[in-house]
């Protein structure tokens, strides 16, 4: 495979830096030149032999289509994968290559990102970084080993596609599977506007006018205005639960009114894995007078422990196990802080299936996020002093909609702009200060953190106003790798960086 990266990339190669103080100085500028390792080394390419392989292949094709469908008795056209709100679930074992052709049918160009794999840089999607974007009509050739199990996904890596239903489930199994379970079942949370109450992009032209002297505070699950949720709370994310205003919520692709119904024997163990592809949404999700057992978090495994409800940010994933009751179990999805729900069923075949309305508004008792958990001794961080450490400040607010880090909103044609320098071979240190009045998804991509000395490993971690949130990584997956919220719309309006590899 190969691309030639655009020329904003390739002049990223060679950054000439010059000291602030010899200038003021007056004295002749000393240049020091980094060389930043791009997705076309040499060495990304060697570090994908060293990955396992089982010699087998995963193949598939991917097309990003606009299509019409049916959503709580309306007619909507959007954009998925397919021609479907289901995207295609991925699937493969440790070691497989998975081969994936993106035949682009939108009428602008687009990307995948594998969000949550430490994968070969050049197949992490992100156009302007690590390749150029795909183009309107364009075929696209991704080819990667999948290097680690667990419950992960893709989405579109453009502007607001991922707002539309351009994401799927990507789940790779492990040879040596150490959980036991009888079924499974894969549950995809979204917040759903596109076609029911405006598009994407309207929302976020509207949100980046900015709010003014506006008050974006309140009680409850919010006053909507135009596309902007007013006053949605939660004490769980430590104030501001979300900026945007959704009608709906789905469940796999279903609309609260049409809910999914999967079957099982009383006694049976299900492994749930959650997968939140919501742009603004976090969802707090349990059963009903029942305890989960969460196992994994971001597709790691976590000591196990036993939850009434469990609460996923934008791009977490959580496994957990549920034991089959007799008759119909509600598994229950609230948006957090915006007093809406979303639900699915399991049924052994007995009973009545409960309607939305006989459903609890509230999951209390023990509830976590995948950032309180701890991880599995297996997967545990060996204790290091870090090699570098870097402080990300979270900034921005409502007033102006100016998300940035460190003060700094991220631009796409100058991806190396206060971008973060990291080399191989170093234990880094991340401390993510949240200077803002709202909490913030933070994912990086390429790696897999851990949260404090002994917290689960993710890739996505819940950050609270005014909280810091210390996390460490090993350098060990050289590139240009995106840090971003993933709040679709903070993201977009530039609370993003760039880790960067040096040589
Ligand atoms: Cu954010």
């Amino acid at each position: 495979m190969s691309y030639q990266l655009n020329r904003r990339s390739l002049l990223g190669l060679s950054v000439a830096t010059t000291a602030a103080a010899a200038l003021a100085a007056c004295t002749p500028a000393p240049t020091v030149t980094k060389q930043r390792i791009l997705p076309t080394d040499p060495l990304i390419a060697d570090y994908e032999t060293r990955r396992d392989a089982t010699g087998k292949t995963v193949t598939k094709t991917l097309t990003p289509e606009p299509f019409s469908t049916t959503m709580a008795g309306k007619n909507i056209s959007t954009w998925g994968y397919n021609g479907s709100l289901v995207a295609p679930t991925l699937r493969g074992t440790v070691g497989d290559q998975l081969n994936v052709t993106v035949a682009n049918k939108l009428p602008e160009s687009t990307s995948i990102h594998w969000h949550g794999l430490a994968l070969r840089n050049n197949a992490d999607g992100v156009p302007g970084l690590t390749q150029e974007a795909i183009g309107a009509g364009k075929d696209y050739p991704y080819s990667f080993k999948l290097p680690h199990p667990g419950t992960y996904w893709y989405h579109s890596h453009v502007e607001m596609q991922r707002e539309r239903a351009l994401y799927g489930a990507l789940i790779i199994d492990d040879p040596r599977e150490p959980l036991k379970y009888d079924k499974e079942w894969i549950i995809v949370l979204d917040d759903w506007l596109d076609g029911l109450t405006g598009a994407p992009d309207e929302v976020l032209k509207e949100l980046s006018k900015g709010m003014g002297g506006m008050n974006h505070g309140g009680g409850g699950g919010g006053m909507v205005m135009g596309h902007m949720l007013m006053g949605a709370s939660s004490d769980f994310l430590g104030g501001d639960a979300g900026d945007v205003a959704y009608p709906m919520h789905l469940f796999n692709g279903r609309d609260s009114g049409n809910p999914e119904i999967i079957t099982a024997k009383p006694g049976e163990r299900i492994r749930l894995r959650i997968i939140n592809a919501a742009g603004d949404t976090a969802y707090r999700l349990g059963v009903p007078n029942q305890q989960l057992t969460l196992t994994h978090t971001d597709g790691f495994p976590i000591q196990h422990t036993e939850v009434d409800a469990v609460v996923l940010s934008m791009g977490e994933r959580i496994d957990a196990l549920l034991t089959v009751r007799d008759g119909y179990t509600p598994v229950v999805a609230l948006a957090e802080g915006k007093a809406q729900m979303t639900y699915g069923l399991v049924s052994t075949g007995t009973g009545t299936a409960p309607l939305m309305a006989s459903l609890p508004k509230t999951l209390a008792g023990k509830v976590v996020d995948g950032g309180q958990l701890t991880a599995d001794p297996s997967v545990t961080l060996a204790a290091k002093t870090p090699d570098r450490v870097h402080e990300l400040r979270l900034t921005g607010g409502m007033a102006n909609y100016d998300w940035g880090i460190n003060g700094h909103r991220f631009d796409m044609a100058k991806p190396f702009e206060n971008a973060v320098d990291i080399k191989v071979g170093e234990r880094v240190e991340v401390k993510f200060v949240n200077d803002t009045m709202m909490w913030h998804p933070m994912h990086i991509h390429g790696h897999t953190f851990q949260v404090g000395a002994t917290g689960a490993r993710k890739d996505t971690v819940i950050v609270r106003p005014k909280q810091i949130v210390t996390v460490q990584f090993d350098a060990d997956n050289p590139g240009q790798w995106l840090f971003h919220c993933h709040n679709a719309y903070h993201a977009e309006r530039g609370m993003m960086g760039v880790f960067s590899y040096l040589t």
